[in-house]
């Protein structure tokens, strides 16, 4: 394990990237302390005055709401001219193309997450994380973070700093560097909004208010992190049981994977159901509450049925979405898809998804009434609407990132991994997920180097596997399938000088990730499924010298935005697959440049900042329809 992956983590399902930064001190920083009180709450009620005033006002907002009242007059005649607007955009199950007028984030903005932007933690014995492979203090899922730790301050050891657990050592904030958490949280930085997230830090309660809230971040406090506190149970239930042991393989169409536990369902709903009361704590009459992911199924009906009906409930899937014939397999299917239909909005990545949660809704829920054409659900007295809004990256920085690399640093990774130095480079990057495809991609290198004995020592693969949710023996059985393959390959074509495969589990710094993309010959991407596949469009954004070449599944999202300048595979046709690795690799420079410059057009002319844009006009065109639509709702009977 490098010592450099120290608490850097990722989330599975959200590709969070982690920065770590430490705390600063009282005397460092005098508007950011952490004042932990020997024997007392551990929280700092005075640093945290103004995030309680505001609590107070925001519990006063659900307590109106829990009371019976109904929206506000003010909501109601505000959001008329937005209905109005909304009957210009007919909202599909195609994907959504939005102008920029109406992108900018809406007030009140609450995320919901599983994973959190900020964590904290002690900094004591970085002990190894088993479900990640990085040594960390959290307890996180998937490692897949970023940067170094330099430049970072420690706080002072002394008695004032002593928290409940009378643990003396500093503490460090893992802060976001990437994808969607640090894609949203600059916007809820402009906006003073709230994200609700499960605090896995070990230090995350000693730095929160008695309502479990933080000012973050650290350095410039913008917006409130409201965490939730789990207990390991309900972690392992709710989190490595119904999340991850059913929704994610069901999602993933890998019905024969899906492990049904006694309480994971009844702790999924448990979880829900703390989130969502942790929602109505917060949610003024003008809110628009948006959720991340397959983690919360249940929530959005049970928020519905809490906050003001002024306020708006939107959620992106970011998993594909089953066939009828798969999510019959699902436990209380009917539950999750009533569930989700508490969202006034939807979204998932491309229209498959989209089209099948509808033609689920019409097949389970006869009730419902399924508009395709308008990629609307009519159910219980509400209107959701489901969209496709295909998620970009933060192209620019990837491209920039990539810009800084120099032949230095390029070389210490050829030396690192022990590469001959004139040898062309192939690369995947993907958590050890079986949905990944890359046990198929290692039958396709090994059919590539049978048939192309030239190739030996001149090409190496690097294979960057991030090892996730290990504790599900799925995933450690396909862990183990990786390993002996990687090994069974290399000893059957390797020599004393070269190996064809270098597999890493390390996690891999930013700056030598882009280093790699922006030299990698072949980049491959075969998922057997894929919701969408960031790793492909930061590849291209990386890409600068547009002389690589992408080698991409038909069955991952991002295939719909790069199929036509990408090499189509199928992961599981062995032989077609080894094919396109040739092919690939005797690529004119000018063909290469050609689909490379078509690839970066499409990367940045649809980033991470035009995928939120997307999201923030969607959300206030659901938010204009939902006032507009209030005295039609019957909530009056909660399911
Ligand atoms: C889910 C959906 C959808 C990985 N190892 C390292 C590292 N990573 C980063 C990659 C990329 C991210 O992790 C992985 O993102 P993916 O999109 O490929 O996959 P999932 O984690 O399965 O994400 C997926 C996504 O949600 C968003 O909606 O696209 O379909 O399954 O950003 O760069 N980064 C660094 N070092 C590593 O070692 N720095």
């Amino acid at each position: 394990m490098s010592p450099a992956a120290a608490g850097h983590e990722a989330t599975s399902g959200d590709a969070v990237l982690f920065q770590r930064m430490r705390v600063h001190d009282e005397q460092s920083s005098p508007t950011h302390t952490y004042n932990l009180r020997p024997g007392g709450s551990g929280r700092d009620h005075e640093r945290n005055r103004d995030v309680d005033s505001e609590s107070d006002s925001e519990s006063d907002s659900a307590a109106t709401a829990t009371s019976g009242s109904g929206p506000g007059s003010g909501s109601v005649s505000g959001s008329a001219s937005n209905a109005d607007t909304d009957s210009n955009h007919p909202t599909t199950a195609r994907t959504m193309q939005t102008s920029n007028t109406e992108s900018s984030c809406p007030d009140s903005l609450i995320v919901v997450s599983n994973r959190q932007p900020y964590r904290h933690t002690y900094d004591e014995g970085a002990g190894t994380d088993e479900e990640n492979g990085t040594e960390t203090t959290g307890t996180s899922d998937s490692g897949s973070g970023s940067d170094s730790d330099s430049g970072s301050q420690s706080r002072p050891q002394n008695g004032a700093d002593v928290g409940p657990n009378s643990n003396t050592n500093p503490i460090s904030v893992d802060e976001p560097t990437g994808g969607l958490t640090a894609g949203i949280d600059p916007v809820l930085q402009e906006a003073n909004g709230t994200w609700i997230a499960w605090g896995d830090g070990d230090a995350d309660f000693d730095v929160t208010n008695q309502r479990d809230c933080v000012r973050v971040p650290p350095d410039d406090e913008a917006y409130t992190l409201r965490r939730i506190d789990l207990s390991e149970e309900a972690v392992d239930a709710y989190y490595r049981g119904f999340s991850n042991r059913v929704l994610w393989p069901l999602c993933h169409g890998f019905a024969e994977l899906v492990e049904e536990r006694s309480d994971d369902l009844e702790w999924y709903r448990t979880v829900n159901e703390r989130f969502a009361a942790a929602v109505a704590d917060h949610a003024s009459d003008d809110a628009v509450v948006w959720l991340q992911d397959y983690h919360f199924a249940l929530a959005p009906r049970m928020i519905r049925q809490t906050i003001p009906d002024s306020a708006s409930i939107a959620q992106f899937w970011h998993i594909p979405w089953p066939s009828p014939a798969t999510f019959d397999y699902c436990p209380a299917h009917e539950e999750i898809l009533e569930g989700l239909l508490g969202n006034d909005l939807l979204g998932f990545h491309v229209e498959r998804y989209a089209n099948a949660f509808l033609d689920c809704v019409r097949r389970f829920l006869p009730d419902a009434t399924v508009d395709h054409e308008q990629g609307t659900i009519q159910y219980n007295g509400q209107t959701t609407r489901v969209v496709a809004t295909p998620m970009g990256v933060d192209a620019a920085s990837y491209d920039q990132q990539a810009r800084e690399t120099d032949a230095e640093q390029l070389l210490s990774l050829f030396d690192r991994y022990d590469i001959p130095r004139n040898s062309a480079i192939g690369l995947g990057v993907d958590r050890l997920d079986y949905t990944k495809g890359i046990p198929e991609r290692l039958t396709a290198l090994e059919g590539f180097f049978a048939e192309n004995p030239r190739w030996h020592g001149d090409f190496t693969f690097i294979q960057k596997a991030t090892p996730s949710r290990t504790e599900i023996p799925a995933y450690a059985r396909h862990g183990d399938i990786v390993r002996s393959e990687v090994d069974r390959i290399n000893r059957r074509f390797g020599t004393d000088d070269w190996q064809p495969i270098v597999y890493t589990e390390d996690y891999v710094e930013h700056e030598d990730l882009c280093a790699l993309y922006r030299h990698a010959d072949v980049m491959i991407v075969s998922p057997l499924i894929d919701g969408m596949n960031l790793v492909a469009q930061e590849y291209v954004a990386a890409s600068v010298e547009t002389d690589g070449t992408l080698l991409l599944s038909d069955r991952a999202g991002a295939h719909e935005r790069l199929s036509s300048h990408a090499l189509t595979i199928d992961p599981t046709d062995v032989s077609g697959f080894a094919t396109a690795i040739g092919d690939a690799l005797s690529m004119t420079p000018q063909d290469r440049t050609r689909r490379m410059d078509a690839l970066r057009s499409s990367v940045f002319g649809g980033d991470i900042d035009d995928w939120m844009a997307t999201q923030f006009a969607l959300l206030r065109r659901v938010h204009g329809d939902g006032a507009a639509g209030i005295e039609s709702r019957e909530r009056t009977q909660p399911m």
